[in-house]
This record gives structure tokens, C-alpha cells and sequence, in this order.
């Protein structure tokens, strides 16, 4: 694709614009192969085969016999790839580690227990799930801040047992991949990845024990198996093709804005980068900017494809005007570009991650700033939140009731139960009632 063919350019001045970016909003991105059927004979014959499905799986998808070249893992091989980082490397990633075990400490809710004006005793106590598994893509999408993104907030939340799968085409596990989890503190990593491996994690094998929420990105296979086993297992979400949405003004180096954009554009060719801004002189200089650096970008092809396919740049009459039009579009990442953003900002609704000011690139996000960067995409913003330490927690409610207590609200629940044609109910309550 030629990358001065360019992206789509919408005007909200313009008579079409409400149709024309009513699709923009619209359009879907998420593969809709449906490989539902493929998924469901994976998950049944896991459950059905254990180790021996995992076994055969691999040998089929991966191309490796894992009785050669190993389920799990070892120790040693871990901390090898620990000890193998160079100082740069290892000092960056201890540094994220170090930000986001801070940043998702804060999340860490508190308990309850009061009394209430009726003498009731009411609380909540959240505690962690026994144990987690991370999915961990192999390929093109093995990144080891993802690693630290799922495993850390699961470790801050007090998880017992924490597992990681992740795909090894020849047998050969990511060292960045091995030695984040080490970082974070990952307790086993398993040389499976898939399905199949999903299914493991949720129904437990001789080898691999059952968890209770699995996290983490994964290929159209991956998301429907996690899909399919919810109920089964928490899930985190079903995650879909990066976007990020800038609004920007025209004070803005056209190069920087151009740079964010093509961060979320290199991930992959369904990704999504979309410029909001009130000049048109400034559009085109973004526009011009992104096509000089798509030139000597070594993922210059996955980035052409995605801004040429699914990028946009839409000029606004004020950057106020853009507000509702990103609420529409819910974005997973949101650049509040401008010197002031907190107007901006007090009116945004709907976006998983705001990034405010100038110095704020999306990409420190990604990384280094603390906050998780598995966020809602595909308009999921509307209704859910970012990873988080509540997804590997849950909360038991108490309450208790002296008999004066008991004799303030029972009444009515005994009218309740009547009411409800549950005689055993008003009992229950009535008997102990003076
Ligand atoms: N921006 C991605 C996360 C990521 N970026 C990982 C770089 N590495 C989530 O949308
Ligand atoms: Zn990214």
C-alpha cells in the first residue's frame, strides 16, 4: 500500500459528516472468523484428555513434542534469562515493575464493618483468588510489559498461586518474556500456548492445576477460548485491536503528534489511530509527518496498513467540539494534546486511559507509568475499566443481627416471604422473633 495515499479525512463542517462518522464509529475491526466450533472440540477434548490433548496440541500448532523439549519451564532457565538482561534492560523493566506494583497497591480496596442505625452489623471482605493464569502470546505479541501488566496487579491482590502460559514455536521461550515473569514473580510458566493451553488453565490437568481467573492478550482462538470457559473461570476481558484517539492543536510539534499516532498504528494492521483537531494546515502537517516517518520505520508495514486502513484524521471546529465525538468513540487510549487539558479532560465520559498534556505520550503508558495498559477497546469503554488488582479479587459480604436488631427489620422480611409464597422463609425469621 502506498503510504501517501492517506487516511480518512472527515470535516464535522461537512453535510456528510454525521453519516461518514457514524461508520468510522461503527466499523468493526475484530476478526469475525468464527472459529467457535474449532474452539468448543479444543476445550472439550482438554477437559476429556488433559496432558494428552496439551501434548498432542502443540505438537500439532507449535510444532514441538514437549516430552523433549519440556512442559514447565525450569527455575533455572528463569533466572538465567533474568541474569542474561543487560543492566539497561533489566534496570527498565525493575523500574516498570517498581511503578505499577506502587500504582496498583493503591487499588487495593478496603475492607467493611459497621453498624447500622437499625443495630445491623454489615461488612464486605475482599481477598484474593487461590490462583491465576496469565496467557502470554508468542510472537509478534510477546511483549514482556504485558508480562508485568497481568501478573503484578494478580501478585498485589494476594493471589496464591500464580501461572503462565505461553505459546514456544520450536520450544524456544521469549528470555525478555521469562525474565519479566520473573520479575513479577510469576510461581510456574508452562510452554503452552492456545486453546488448548486457556482450557488447561481453566479445567486443570494432571500437570497444570486449575485456576480461577486466567488474564492476558491472545489471537481470535485465544479470546473465543476464554470466551467459551467464562463462568467456568474469571476472565479479565476479551480484548481487541489497539486504538488511540489525540486531540490536539495546532502549538503541537506535527512530528510528536505524528510519532503518537503510529505508536498504536505498529502494533498491528487492525489497529486504529485517529487525530482530532481545529486546524487544517496543522492536519496536514501530521498527515505529512506520519507519511516521512512510516518511510524509515522498521514496522513501516504493519503501521501503513493500520493508518491507511483505519486511521483518521478529523478536523473540528473547537477542540471542545471533539469531546462528544470521542465519547462515541470510547477509546482505549485518549492524548489530551494541548497545554491545558483539565477543561478537556473534566468532560471526557468514556475512555480507558487519559493521557494529559503535551509530555504525556501514550507509549510512557505502555510501559513505565504505572497504570495497566490492558485496557477496554472496540467502544468497551462505554461499560468496563482497565485490568485491575479487583479483576484477581472478590468480595464476601457479612452481616449480623443481635435480637433487638433482628426484631427492628425481621418484620418485614417475614411480609416479604408471605408476599413471595415462601412460608419456610417467614419462619425461619418469625421463630426468632419474641
Ligand atoms: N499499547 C498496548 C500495550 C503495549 N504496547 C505493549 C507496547 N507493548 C495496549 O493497547
Ligand atoms: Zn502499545
Amino acid at each position: 500500500m502506498r503510504p501517501d495515499a492517506g487516511p480518512l479525512r472527515l470535516d464535522a463542517s461537512a453535510p456528510d459528516f454525521a453519516r461518514d462518522f457514524a461508520a468510522l464509529v461503527d466499523a468493526r475491526r475484530e476478526s469475525d472468523a468464527d472459529v467457535s466450533r474449532d474452539v468448543a472440540a479444543i476445550l472439550a477434548r482438554v477437559r476429556a484428555e488433559g496432558d494428552a490433548a496439551l501434548h498432542a496440541l502443540t505438537l500439532k500448532f507449535d510444532g514441538h513434542d514437549l516430552d523433549t523439549t519440556g512442559w514447565e519451564v525450569p527455575r533455572a532457565e528463569r533466572r538465567a534469562a533474568l541474569d542474561g538482561l543487560s543492566a539497561e534492560l533489566r534496570t527498565a523493566l525493575e523500574l516498570a515493575a517498581d511503578r505499577i506494583r506502587a500504582y496498583h497497591l493503591k487499588q487495593k480496596p478496603a475492607d467493611s464493618d459497621n453498624v447500622d442505625a437499625a443495630g445491623v452489623r454489615l461488612g464486605a471482605r475482599w481477598r484474593g483468588v487461590d490462583a491465576a493464569g496469565v496467557y502470554v502470546p508468542g510472537g509478534r505479541a510477546a511483549y514482556p510489559s504485558s508480562v508485568l501488566m497481568n501478573a503484578i496487579p494478580a501478585r498485589v491482590a494476594g493471589v496464591d498461586r500464580l501461572t503462565m502460559v505461553t505459546p514456544t514455536p520450536r520450544g524456544e521461550t521469549n528470555p525478555l518474556v521469562l525474565a519479566a515473569a520473573e520479575i513479577a514473580g510469576v510461581d510456574e510458566v508452562w510452554r503452552v500456548g492456545g486453546a488448548h493451553a486457556v482450557a488447561a488453565l481453566a479445567y486443570g490437568t494432571a500437570r497444570i492445576g486449575a485456576v480461577d481467573v486466567v488474564t492476558g492478550p491472545g489471537n481470535a482462538w485465544v479470546a473465543e477460548a476464554k470466551r467459551q470457559l467464562y463462568g467456568v473461570v474469571g476472565i479479565d476481558m476479551v480484548a481487541g485491536p489497539s486504538e488511540i484517539v489525540v486531540v490536539a492543536d495546532r502549538d503541537n510539534d506535527p512530528e510528536w503528534i505524528a510519532a503518537d499516532l503510529l505508536s498504536q498504528a505498529e502494533h498491528d494492521p487492525t489497529s486504529q489511530s485517529i487525530l482530532f483537531t481545529d486546524d487544517a494546515p496543522f492536519a496536514d502537517a501530521v498527515a505529512a509527518a506520519v507519511t516521512r516517518q512510516l518511510a524509515s520505520l522498521a514496522t513501516g508495514a504493519t503501521a501503513t496498513e493500520s493508518w491507511l486502513a483505519n486511521g483518521a484524521i478529523v478536523l473540528v471546529p473547537s477542540l471542545d467540539a471533539a469531546l462528544p465525538l470521542v465519547d462515541r468513540l470510547a477509546p482505549e487510549h485518549l492524548e489530551l494534546a494541548v497545554a491545558d487539558p483539565e477543561p478537556l479532560f473534566a468532560r471526557v465520559r468514556h475512555a480507558g486511559s487519559v493521557f494529559l498534556g503535551r509530555h504525556t505520550p501514550e507509549a510512557v503508558g505502555d510501559y513505565v507509568a504505572g497504570p495497566n495498559h490492558v485496557l477496554p477497546t472496540g467502544r468497551r469503554a462505554r461499560f468496563s475499566s482497565g485490568l485491575s488488582v479487583l479483576d484477581f479479587m472478590k468480595r464476601t459480604s457479612f452481616l449480623a443481627c443481635d435480637p433487638a436488631a433482628l426484631q427492628r427489620i425481621g418484620p418485614a422480611a417475614v411480609a416479604l416471604a408471605d408476599a413471595e409464597g415462601l412460608p419456610a422463609h417467614a419462619r425461619s425469621v418469625a421463630l426468632r422473633l419474641s
